[in-house]
């Protein structure tokens, strides 16, 4: 195993004896199908180049792995396009992929000469090159020169994703993280061929984006947080920035205003948006179910209307996320009643609704997704959405909530839906998890972190290490590729990728870390 050497911020990496290529199957998520070729290895030399396909998109995968591999190998490793098929250094192809990697699946060939990453999109292509960084020795992930050999196993994988859509969520109102955190947890995930980054972007404790039409909603809703720090609030460029640089790692950002319950930020900076006409304070505390919007008064639709229309011109994702989750304060009658209304917005917009399960009460609209946040295995607002003909987005909080702790001796995170040890968050198999929903309706998995006991990028971290690449497994790989007992193993050997990195983890007893 390699040896870390942590001083003065700086991590060095010991390099792996030669002839000792990290496993071809030693991989997380684990990838559908993988062949070794006995004997094989390929050692990056250190005139390689990275040759791509001549799609714009697909050079942009060659210079990503270029700036992955170059700080640690000291390489130069050239990219450019080609059209053939290289036989010498790194090759990825948009040709000549075996037809069931489908549209984000890859094809990885290492032979001794070369490696080659073939693939239908640019998405698979992405997934292929996560796939060959964990097959280098750990060392590769330090930002500094580390020596050598840099091999890979020989041998073949051909793989492609369970589900369409593997989530990560990040709760931004409860804190507030700048776009600087945001961003590296997006490369932190992306590692683990993680699709999509909800945004919970409102709640009773912050408002954090800016809406033009309404713009006290960034500037005094977004100006606290709990526990009384400054809050913050992204700009129109910023949310921007935050798209883009999830696009090129191939994550869609899913946006969520949470509505009508979770809105006294927004309800503080606008006393129209109250039913009594009174603007309550700004809140720092972590209760819920308190708050509505005014159900009765026009004034609320406009006001969804055009937060939903400046937060859609932004987005280029599919998803527009209403959450609809804890309204306690709102009856029955007046959730349906504002429900149906606002959803229409989104379609009106090019817009597919997604919301909490909750929102299996409202009528039906178009593709639409309900989250189980759920501790159940039957939820009668979550079957009314199926029976309706929503899809499914799988986050059962006492499996897949990042913000729970580990154990009781866990010093960040609440324990309302349970502790959950590693094992409790990969254990669970989302096609039969609730029995009254059909395995055909499930779209996915979504690993939620909630910040209410989070403060910082570190605390994002050890609340995500190792449970996150856990769910990601999930929802990457097939049911019938994973167990428990091999998946602990290929976890234990990331632990020296995430130290190279820097990243803080939890370094879990059930997990042989290397
Ligand atoms: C429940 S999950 C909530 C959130 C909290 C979370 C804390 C959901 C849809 N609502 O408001 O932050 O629990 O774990």
């Amino acid at each position: 195993a390699a040896s870390v050497i942590v001083a003065a911020g700086l991590v060095a990496v010991a390099p792996a004896p030669a002839g000792a290529a990290v496993s071809l199957r030693s991989v997380v998520p684990a990838p559908a199908s993988v062949q070794p070729a006995a004997g094989v290895t390929h050692t990056l030399a250190p005139g390689a180049a990275i040759r791509t396909a001549p799609a714009a998109q697909a050079q942009a995968v060659g210079t990503y792995l270029a700036g992955i591999l170059r700080p640690s190998t000291g390489y130069a490793l050239p990219v450019s396009t080609t059209t053939g098929t290289p036989t010498d250094g790194i090759a990825l192809l948009l040709s000549g992929a075996d037809p069931s990697v489908g549209a984000e699946g890859y094809q990885l060939d290492v032979t001794a000469s070369a490696i080659t990453v073939r693939a239908q999109t640019p998405a698979g292509l992405f997934y292929g090159v996560q796939t060959l960084r964990q097959l280098l020795p750990a060392a590769v992930e330090a930002r500094t020169v580390q020596a050598g050999p840099w091999e890979v196993a020989g041998g073949r994988i051909v793989d492609r994703p369970r589900y369409g859509y593997r989530g990560a969520m990040l709760d931004v109102s409860r804190h507030f993280f700048g776009v600087d955190v945001v961003k590296r947890y997006l490369d932190e995930i992306s590692q683990y061929k993680i699709n999509t980054l909800h945004l919970h972007l409102s709640d009773d404790q912050g408002w954090r984006i800016v809406i033009d039409a309404w713009p006290r909603l960034a500037t005094y809703g977004g100006s606290t947080q709990v526990g009384g720090g400054p809050g913050g609030y992204y700009t129109k460029a910023q949310y921007t920035d935050i798209v883009a640089y999830a696009a090129a790692r191939h994550i869609t950002i899913v946006p969520e205003i949470d509505m009508p319950g979770h809105t006294n930020a927004a309800q503080a900076s606008y006393a129209e948006l109250n039913c009594d006409n009174v603007a309550p304070p700004l809140y720092t505390g972590t209760e819920v179910g308190f708050s509505s919007l005014c159900v009765g008064k026009e004034v609320t639709y406009t006001f969804v209307r055009q937060v939903l229309t400046e937060l859609a011109a932004l987005t280029p994702g599919p998803y527009l996320h209403l959450g609809g989750d804890e309204a306690h304060s709102t009856s029955a009658a007046d959730y349906r009643t504002f429900m149906n209304r606002v959803q229409p917005f989104a379609g009106a917009l090019g817009k597919t609704v997604m919301g909490w399960h909750q929102i299996g009460q409202a009528d039906h609209t178009p593709g639409k997704v309900a989250q189980f946040w759920g501790t159940t295995t039957s939820d009668a607002d979550l079957t009314a959405a199926v029976s309706k003909g929503a899809k499914v987005v799988m986050s059962p909080a006492n499996k897949a909530y990042l913000d729970m702790k580990y154990t009781p001796e866990t010093p960040l995170g609440l324990s309302w839906a349970g502790l959950i040890e590693v094992r409790t968050a990969y254990d669970w198999d989302p096609a039969t998890l609730l029995p009254g929903v059909p395995a055909s309706a499930i779209l996915g998995v979504e690993a939620p972190m909630w910040s209410e006991t989070l403060t910082r990028l570190s605390d994002i971290e050890f609340m995500a290490f190792p449970r996150l690449p856990a769910l990601a497994e999930i929802a990457w790989s097939p049911q019938s590729a994973r167990t428990w007992d091999d998946f602990r193993v290929r976890l234990g050997a990331q632990g020296p990728r995430w130290t190279a990195q820097g990243i803080s983890f939890y370094r879990s007893p059930q997990v042989p870390w290397a």
